[in-house]
């Protein structure tokens, strides 16, 4: 296992200064975010992100994520391009060393919240989905950090239509295009392709969603039969989803080989399904870290992990859910219990 750490390049008020101060810190996971959605990504640029990270005596070897253009996903426009893209941004990728890239197949928004600073008891703040504020959001108007934000209300009124025609089938037949597609590629380079789960995993907003759950992971996997051709598995994602049962999916998933990227996270899901995000610790939420990273031992796990979400904690303010203290928090508290494990098991 590698512990590595979200860094959203030289914008990002987490420095990687601070980032390595963090104990058995290999890496950081980032992406170039200045070249807009579909287009390649310049190598001089990549070359450069991968010069910033080295010089602080951290590694590059995990994007997160070569973002996936709506047209893709919808099988219009001006797909075929922005596929034949998307393969030269692996080969580019991997030209400088990168192994593994995080994508998602989420339509129009990715990660969906309700509220980004909910305050909680401890006067800490944190990410929440409540059910029944998300049910009266307009879609149309929405901008939430993540979310490509270059869509006017108009286009994306439209957009939102355009997926609710395309339903869950269609979906699933453009995501197996691209899969074919891309690919070849991927295993051409030895770059492993992790998808990120649904977040959360149902469908909002009357759009499809389709990575969400078990049947669907393996129904996803049997798309293409190369062990390059694997997942980002996100606790958090399907983890609040009470009939994920996220360890089991770790065993089965982690002793295939197709897990290649570990987003670990933990929420406190509430009565009614709505979910809030907590501290990494498995008292504070409705999973359990330990069985998890047990999991992840045990299926021999040799790829990358990130403290996923934290609560901002300690007056900090900054991009929500990727402050510094409480995912440092959380990195320590899962390097304490992989150590242990290690300790236990003999190595
Ligand atoms: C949320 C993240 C996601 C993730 C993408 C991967 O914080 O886990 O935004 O990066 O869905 O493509």
């Amino acid at each position: 296992m590698k512990m590595t750490f979200r860094w959203y390049g030289p914008e990002d008020p987490v420095s990687l200064d601070y980032i390595r101060q963090i104990p058995k810190m290999t890496g950081v996971v980032s992406a170039i975010y200045s070249v807009p959605v579909g287009e390649v990504w310049p190598s001089d640029k990549i070359k450069e992100l991968k010069a910033m990270v080295e010089a602080k005596g951290l590694e590059l070897e995990v994007i997160e994520s070569v973002p996936v253009h709506e047209d893709i996903k919808l099988g219009r426009g001006n797909y075929k391009i922005y596929i034949e893209n998307y393969k030269e941004n692996i080969r580019r990728l991997a030209a400088e060393g990168i192994k593994c890239i995080c994508y998602n197949f989420m339509p129009v928004f990715d990660w969906t919240r309700s509220r980004l600073d909910q305050p909680l008891p401890d006067g800490s703040n944190t990410l929440v989905y409540y059910k029944e504020d998300v049910d009266k959001m307009d879609p149309a108007r929405l901008a939430l950090p993540g979310w490509d934000s270059s869509y006017s209300t108009d286009e994306m009124k439209e957009l939102i239509g355009a997926y609710k025609v395309l339903g869950e089938e269609g979906l699933w037949k453009n995501l197996e295009c691209f899969i074919h597609e891309i690919m070849p590629v991927a295993v051409e380079c030895d770059v492993n392709m992790g998808i990120h789960p649904d977040d959360p995993p149902w469908s909002i907003f009357g759009i499809p969603r389709i990575i969400t759950n078990e049947e669907n992971l393996d129904r996803f996997l049997a798309l293409y039969d190369d062990k390059h051709h694997g997942l980002s598995l996100c606790s958090g994602s399907l983890g609040c989803s009470a009939f994920n049962d996220i360890p089991r999916l770790i065993h089965k998933y982690g002793t295939m080989g197709r897990i290649h990227f570990a987003h670990v996270r933990n929420v406190k899901i509430l009565e009614d399904g709505s979910f809030e995000e907590s501290a990494h610790d498995s008292s504070c939420g409705s999973l359990d870290v330990v069985e998890m990273l047990k999991a992840y031992y045990e299926v021999g796990f040799q790829g990358y992990l990130r403290p996923d979400h934290g609560r901002m904690i300690w007056g900090e303010t900054g991009k929500p859910g990727y402050g510094l203290y409480d995912r440092a928090l959380g990195a320590c508290y899962m390097n304490g219990i992989w150590e242990t494990l290690e300790k236990l098991h003999g190595k």
